[in-house]
């Protein structure tokens, strides 16, 4: 059976509905903290904090839990606002979980990072795989902390645990969950609920950006990879596209012509111009065949037709 750990958050949610796709309902065991709304709520859901290290293992033995994908964590944005939980949440619930992969032999565990462990002096264009890291968020620090504890557990004990570093995730089934790239989650919602969008960033600040479908994909290709072909267990640099506000602006202008940016730059600016512009994946494209489907007209093209045929458009 598998287990899903933060099955409530942006990716969590789209994940789980691409793991129930493809290993049916009965054996994919959605959990979060809080109960389930949108598009978990028509599934197999329990509530399950993993903070709390002796329900994970009772959680984990009592429903012969043979996979994790453990997605829960606090984002860089609202990290910056509660550092000491984030730091708390992101590293001790990782660590739970990979003390119970050692205990129960979990087959395989799959766990996120993010383009957020790159910091100022890490190259901008072509990230690559391995480089200068000095992330300059809490979140960033626990995402770099725990791809070493990720290498670290593969190493001494064996375990089979396999990571991503996304870039910015965007969908439109779920809210964001207060990340630095929301901006552009939000931006579609507000162009077809007001035809306007105030933007939190600068026009000109280009980042590392994915369609949440490519990301479920990529996940799902890495976790079914034969272990022989991962040669990478810190975490994978992957990437589709990167964009500014501006170039996404101007595409959803294409298909809503009277929509209108504004910029009013806040706190996540700084975030945000710390991160990369672009990300080498040669490794993952090379390793287990990474390939994405969705560039930035394809997405912008996609989201406003299920936008539209979703929230009513006067
Ligand atoms: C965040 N959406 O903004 C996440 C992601 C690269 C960005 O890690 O924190």
């Amino acid at each position: 059976k598998i287990l899903v750990i933060g099955a409530g958050g942006q990716l969590g949610s789209e994940l789980t509905q691409g793991l129930w796709n493809v290993y049916g309902k009965e054996n994919v065991i959605a959990t979060d903290v809080k109960e389930p709304q949108g598009i978990l709520t028509e599934g197999n859901f329990e509530i399950l904090d993993v903070l709390k290290q002796k329900n994970l293992f009772d959680f984990i033995q009592k429903n012969n839990i043979t996979q994790i994908y453990h997605l829960a964590a606090v984002l860089s944005a609202t990290g910056e606002k509660n550092p000491k939980f984030a730091w708390h949440l992101n590293m001790d619930g990782l660590i739970h979980v990979l003390d119970a992969a050692v205990e129960f032999k979990i087959d395989k565990v799959y766990w996120p990072s993010s383009i957020a462990v790159f910091g100022p002096n890490t190259p901008k264009v072509n990230t690559p795989q391995d480089t200068v890291m000095d992330p300059a968020t809490i979140y960033g620090i626990s995402k770099l902390a725990g791809e070493r504890w990720c290498e670290w557990y593969h190493n001494k004990h064996g375990v089979d645990v396999r990571s991503l570093r996304y870039p910015g995730l965007i969908g439109y089934k779920t809210k964001p969950g207060g990340g630095t790239t929301d901006y552009a989650v939000d931006i579609y919602f507000k162009a077809i609920a007001e035809k306007k969008y105030d933007c939190f960033l600068k026009p000109d600040t280009f980042l590392p950006m994915m369609y949440m479908d490519d990301a479920v994909k990529a996940t799902l290709d890495l976790m079914e990879a034969p272990a022989e072909k991962i040669k990478v267990r810190s975490s994978y640099n992957i990437s589709s596209m990167s964009f500014s506000p501006e170039e996404i602006a101007n595409n959803i202008t294409k298909h809503i012509p009277d929509f209108k940016i504004s910029y009013t730059p806040d706190f996540r600016q700084a975030i945000a111009d710390s991160w990369p512009k672009s990300i080498d994946d040669t490794a993952a494209r090379k390793d287990w065949g990474w390939q994405p489907q969705f560039d930035l007209q394809r997405m912008t093209k996609e989201i406003l037709a299920n936008l539209h045929s979703t929230t009513e458009v006067l």
